[in-house]
């Protein structure tokens, strides 16, 4: 073990305020739902206490939002909307330094990673969106495309303010208003987004953030106020919500979980396979749906890949997020490490072979050294299930045919990955692979321009790009 204590000025960079209220109509108000405590994940302290809404918050953030659609923010011209989303896309990267500090304390994620990616791709799909707030009549939908309304967004916890930003800026641009729920172990970075929101003087009522556990999501996608429901998260929940949503004449979007093949061809450029193969699935201490969980290696190469990644595992660095050498960070809840331990002791019964870096790791916090499975066969619960964690199954190939089978033979169809250094092995398996994005010779690469989004038990919806807008518009 080491000396681990994570810089106090942190909490000043951060902005770290004791207590947090609810956005609605404008204002921060104190919520009527019981107020929930977050933590930091790599030292179990608490760093705020939260307000949550209640049902009639609910009730009321949708009917405020229903008044700013109908008489401020739907007849507004897109190019003035595009203004205010200018706005806060630049006052966010203003902000850029509060918000990533933040991110890394509240979520666990390393502050490299809440730095280069979260907050500046937060920052970026706002200038995006606002770019096409004035643009829609030629989006190639016809003149006047609508605005469905109040849309109601339900985030997970593993890049909260992006997937704040992926849901709030498509909706804005597109002239609907919103009422969002962040994730219970995540609510910071959203509330500060809020106060960009309000010294950005959108008109009130356009936004409202409402913290609170599943049961304040429940009641934001029951309303019958809400047009629409964007939702990220489990498979589990994304089941629940289409079923309640059955009957109704709400659009829903959503983007569930994965359980993507990351698949390394015999001539492929092997050193920079690895990087990508670590990013993959070590990127936010693997909390991400679209992660290249499951290696698939051309079996003449396996042993060479594999030595190569085993040397190049044990040199990421884990422990404290707030330090800028640090490649692995904090598992974001005691409930996700449970899961992610049972679901690694379910590989090690089924008889795969465990292979887990030696890194020390901190006392304090939730940590879990990155792990590595080899002979691990389809038919395992490692290989077919999410597990949203740092750990990589590892499978074989002998052919094309058979690595797009194995990489196929999923539930899930979020993404996939391929590295080789044949063109027309990239545009031949992108078409046969059954995922909603494939990256050829790259890993775990988001644009704002690019849509984003699953197949099959990941979803329907795109986020992000011309195809994103139709989640936000009536055609
Ligand atoms: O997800 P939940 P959890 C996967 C991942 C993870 C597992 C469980 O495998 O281990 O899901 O994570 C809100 N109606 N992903 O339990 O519960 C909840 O408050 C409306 C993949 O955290 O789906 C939170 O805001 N909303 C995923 C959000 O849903 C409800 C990201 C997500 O929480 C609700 C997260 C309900 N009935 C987890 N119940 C991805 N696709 O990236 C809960 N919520």
């Amino acid at each position: 073990t080491w000396d681990y204590a994570p810089a106090p000025e942190s909490r000043a960079i951060a902005n770290l305020k004791p207590s947090y209220r609810m956005f609605l109509d404008g204002e921060f108000v104190e919520g009527s739902g019981e107020p929930l405590k977050t933590i930091n994940p790599a030292t179990e302290e608490v760093l705020a206490e939260v307000s949550t809404a209640s049902a009639s918050d609910v009730d009321r953030a949708v009917k405020v939002a229903k008044r700013a659609q109908d008489k401020v923010w739907g007849p507004m011209s897109g190019a003035e909307r595009a203004k205010y989303i200018f706005r806060i896309a630049r006052m966010m990267a203003e902000r850029s330094r509060e918000l990533a500090v933040l991110e890394s304390l509240d979520n666990g994620k390393p502050i490299r990673e809440s730095r280069d990616v979260d907050v500046p791709t937060a920052a970026a799909h706002f200038f995006y969106h606002a770019g096409w707030a004035d643009k829609l009549d030629y989006a190639g939908y016809g003149p006047n495309p609508r605005p469905l309304g109040v849309a109601g967004q339900v985030i997970p916890w593993n890049f909260p303010l992006l997937m704040a930003a992926w849901k709030i800026a498509p909706a804005l641009a597109c002239g609907n208003t919103v009422v969002l729920k962040p994730a219970e172990t995540t609510p910071l970075t959203a509330l500060v987004l809020a106060e960009i929101i309000q010294q950005a003087e959108l008109p009130p009522g356009v936004v409202n953030i409402l913290p609170g556990a599943g049961d304040v999501g429940a009641e934001l996608v029951n309303h019958p106020g809400v047009n629409k429901i964007a939702f990220t998260g489990s498979t589990e929940v994304g089941k629940i919500i289409q079923k309640s949503l059955a009957g109704t004449r709400k659009k829903l979007t959503l983007e569930l979980g994965g359980k993507a093949a990351n698949i390394v061809f015999d001539d492929a450029p092997l050193d920079q396979a690895v990087e990508g193969i670590v990013n993959g699935i070590f990127f936010n201490q693997g909390h991400v749906c679209c992660a290249g969980s499951r290696l698939l290696v051309q079996e003449s190469i396996a042993e060479e890949l594999l030595e190569k990644l085993h040397k190049r595992v044990s040199t990421l660095r884990i422990g404290d997020p707030l330090d800028k050498n640090t490649d692995v960070g904090a598992i974001n809840s005691r409930d996700q490490l449970t899961k992610i331990q049972d679901l690694v002791a379910t590989g090690e019964a089924e008889g795969a072979v465990r292979w887990t870096s030696a890194c020390p790791l901190p006392e304090k916090g939730f940590f879990f050294a990155p792990t590595v499975f080899a002979g691990v066969s389809q038919a395992m619960r490692i290989a077919r299930e999410e597990i949203f964690g740092p750990v990589l199954s590892v499978l074989t190939f002998r052919t094309p045919d058979e690595a797009i089978a194995k990489a196929n033979n999923t539930p899930y169809g979020l993404s996939a990955g391929i590295w080789t250094e044949k063109g027309s092995r990239i545009l031949w398996a992108a078409n046969q692979l059954r995922a909603g994005v494939v990256w050829a010779n790259t890993f775990n690469r988001f644009d704002p321009t690019a849509p984003f989004g699953g197949y099959q038990e990941s979803g329907f919806g795109r986020e992000g790009g011309r195809t994103g807008l139709e989640a936000y518009l009536d055609v």
